[in-house]
């Protein structure tokens, strides 16, 4: 079943590229020592990855690990993951769930966490072990931020810090960070704080990419304390965001507030290890329009809360471990468009889109892993969810009903917005609250093969149940319609009250092999079918801006039946090692199809077949990087949401940094070539189209063009 549609002949040539090296690499027979961890958490280090991270948010401690992102706002982009994006991914900041707080998830969790705050990320492709899964289809990732330090001897006293400064030129892009700590043996304080200002960017034929602009500000508290046996982590954050625009998108960010805290509790005890957390989130989230650059008015303002806890237990067996948890989440979440003054439309009541919307979710789950001999290892796990979901009466704008029309309106198309009415009057008068019970299997087992190979093959059922906005949104207008929208198509969604959990059951097999000298092969193959994969079915068609040339369709979430299959193949290869020079490649191919059943056409924003490759040069204080990334056409488009097709493309990368001592410097050409392209998974470039004579369709999103890329870096 896998690759049932041909691959293009460039597919094959992309493989052996990433192959060749590898295999051929002579093997040496000296004892690895191999871990038992999941093959596919393995990560490639330092694939196409800057020397030095700048601010901005996390993902790109990701995309070197096969996370692709949909474009959104400049510090929301959106993770795709196999196929599958956003919220079928579990997001987990230091172990907590951050929920998107708005219609067009302008706030996803890792918009939250600046790229100079990230400490550990890590991807579990697929088969996620259940402890780390839950709620979501498609694997899990897991972002840590700062880590308490702790000086080393009873008497010591550490005072450390860093602070770095990061610039671009693409976008004037100007960030700062500042780390400060303090700590003995046994009680730690540190604080982070990271500003992040950009403008609009400029793509390779030097334009302007409109309402790409963004500024954020973050600051932080950790304290740790620990002794022999236990540690307390306790974690607090705030962040400010106070214009993001989004040029895929009706709205953009005018202020994005955030307040978290996080305790993480570990003691050892005569049974084993006791695991405990208690996270908040707060959020206030508003939006409108802050720029000329698409300019509009309408104000939305969303707050959303999530809170929890989580226990576990983790007992020590014969053969591995037996690991018992279970865990608490509940998101609570307002939604309202308040009137315009004087908009017939938009008034004279405020609109309400959820109200005290709840999401809550109750999880147990039992995890065993087990050496059966010296080659088997086996990891198995049985997660149970129980969901539930409501919220409360809606209201639109005002009652008048269909008929009644009288045009005038800012947004959308005219003769929609009153059927805003009935709907309100059906959706009230339903009950709205639903209850899942999801059951999450996965099983693994992993074979040393010999000292350098090992193969691991995994099965896992995974369910996710509907978002608030998948089941609860509810205005039919146009207006209402297309405020609904995390896809960056531009179109309109309502969602289905009645949508059932989505479900995934994966196959996946990988294959490694590595030796002493470096040398590293990954293949992993997966295939996944999604019974209720939540999708869309067109209920009709739209006007955008009353543009009557153009057309855009209504979409209802709707469940379907899908498959998505893929092929992911990593490889490391050292070329030189002599007289302090170390020169290595590293590639990295992905491919993924995604269908839904019965020829019913394709996935939305799948990536398409795609290949990095990268040199890295290291000589004493200096390390260099020549990176290439290739993406080929996208030919597979999502004919419902009226996806665009996008040209094959290719970039160079070019990055030099410089240690010394307690100081290190970075220099990077990005786009090298200042080659144009339009970005397979940028979406439809709304922005743009509303500063035309809106005659045509929308475009696609451009990438950005040449940029310097400068960075410093003082630690003390
Ligand atoms: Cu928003």
């Amino acid at each position: 079943m896998l690759l049932t549609n041909k691959p293009s002949w460039r597919f094959y040539i992309a493989m052996m590229l990433v192959g060749v090296g590898a295999i051929s690499f002579p093997a040496v027979s000296q004892h690895i020592e191999t871990t038992h961890r999941d093959l596919e958490e393995v990560v490639i280090k330092g694939q196409l990855q800057h020397m030095m991270h700048g601010t901005g948010d996390a993902s790109e401690h990701l995309k070197s690990q096969g996370v692709d992102f949909a474009s959104a706002g400049g510090i929301s982009s959106l993770p795709i993951l196999r196929g599958m994006n956003d919220d079928r991914i579990k997001l987990l900041i230091d172990g907590a769930t951050i929920t998107s707080a708005c219609g067009n998830h302008m706030n996803p969790a890792l918009s939250y966490m600046d790229s100079s705050r990230v400490s550990v990320a890590e991807v579990v492709a697929g088969i996620t072990p259940v402890s780390q899964g839950g709620d979501s289809i498609a694997g899990t990732i897991i972002i840590e931020s700062e880590q308490p330090v702790f000086a080393e001897n009873a008497n010591g006293l550490i005072e450390t810090g860093s602070a770095s400064a990061f610039g671009r030129s693409v976008n004037d892009n100007r960030g700062v960070a500042l780390r400060l700590a303090v700590a003995n043996q046994i009680t730690s304080l540190t604080y982070t704080g990271t500003y992040d200002e950009a403008d609009s960017y400029r793509d390779g034929k030097g334009n302007k990419v409109l309402d790409t602009l963004y500024r954020s500000e973050s600051h932080s508290l950790t304290f740790g304390r620990k002794n022999d046996d236990s540690s307390l982590t306790l974690k607090l954050s705030h962040q400010k965001v106070p214009y993001q625009g989004f040029p895929n998108q009706y709205m953009d960010m005018v202020d994005n507030q955030s307040t978290g805290l996080n305790v993480q509790y570990l003691r050892d005890l005569s049974w084993g290890k006791l695991e405990t957390s208690l996270n908040y989130h707060g959020v206030d989230h508003e939006m409108g329009f802050f720029t000329d650059e698409k300019p509009g008015t309408m104000p939305m303002v969303t707050e959303g809360r999530d809170y929890g806890y989580k226990i576990a237990g983790v007992i020590p067996t014969d053969t591995g471990s037996l690991r018992i948890g279970h865990e608490f989440q509940a998101f609570r979440t307002n939604d309202r468009w308040p009137a315009v003054p004087g908009s017939m439309m938009m008034g004279p009541n405020d609109y309400i889109n959820i109200n005290d919307g709840e999401r809550i979710r109750h999880a147990i789950y039992i995890e065993t892993e087990n050496a059966l001999t010296e080659k088997w290892h086996t990891e198995f796990g049985v997660r149970y969810e129980h969901v539930i979901s409501d919220t409360g009466d809606v209201q639109p704008y005002n009652d008048m009903m269909p008929g009644m029309d009288m045009g005038g309106m800012s947004m959308g198309g005219m003769m929609s917005m009153n059927l805003d009415a009935p709907a309100a009057m059906h959706f009230n008068s339903r009950d709205r609250r639903r209850t899942d019970n999801n059951v999450d299997v996965t099983a693994i087992a992993h074979y040393a093969i010999n000292s350098e190979s090992q193969l691991e093959i995994g099965y896992a059922r995974k369910t996710r149940s509907p978002n608030l906005y998948e089941r609860y949104t509810w205005g039919r207008g146009t207006m209402a319609m297309t405020m609904i929208s995390w896809f960056g198509d531009a179109n309109g969604y309502v969602g289905d009250m009645d949508l059932e959990p989505e479900t995934a059951n994966t196959l996946s097999a990988s294959l490694r092999w590595q030796n002493y000298s470096g040398a590293q092969l990954l293949v992993s193959t997966y295939y996944t079918r999604i019974d209720d994969y939540i999708d869309v079915q067109q209920i009709g068609t739209f006007n955008p801006r009353m543009a009557m040339q153009v057309s855009r369709p209504l979409l209802q979430f709707a469940n379907t039946d899908a498959n998505i299959y893929g092929v992911e193949v990593q490889g490391q290869l050292p070329l030189v090692n002599a007289n302090g020079h170390e020169l290595r490649l590293n590639s990295r191919l992905g491919y993924t199809r995604g269908e839904r059943d019965d020829n019913m056409g394709d996935l939305y924003n799948i990536m398409p077949l795609n290949l990095n490759l990268g040199f890295v040069h290291s000589y004493k204080n200096w390390t260099s990087t020549l990176a290439i990334e290739w993406v080929d056409r996208k030919k597979h488009m999502d004919t419902r949401r009226f996806e665009a097709a996008t040209d094959s493309y290719a970039l160079v990368e070019l990055e030099v940094s410089y240690r010394w001592e307690k100081m290190a410097l970075s220099l990077g050409l990005s786009n090298l070539l200042d080659r144009y392209y339009d970005m397979p998974l940028g979406g439809a470039n709304y922005a743009a189209w509303l500063a035309t004579d809106r005659t045509e369709q929308f475009g696609a999103l451009p990438g950005e063009g040449r940029s310097v890329d400068i960075g410093i870096k003082y630690d003390f």
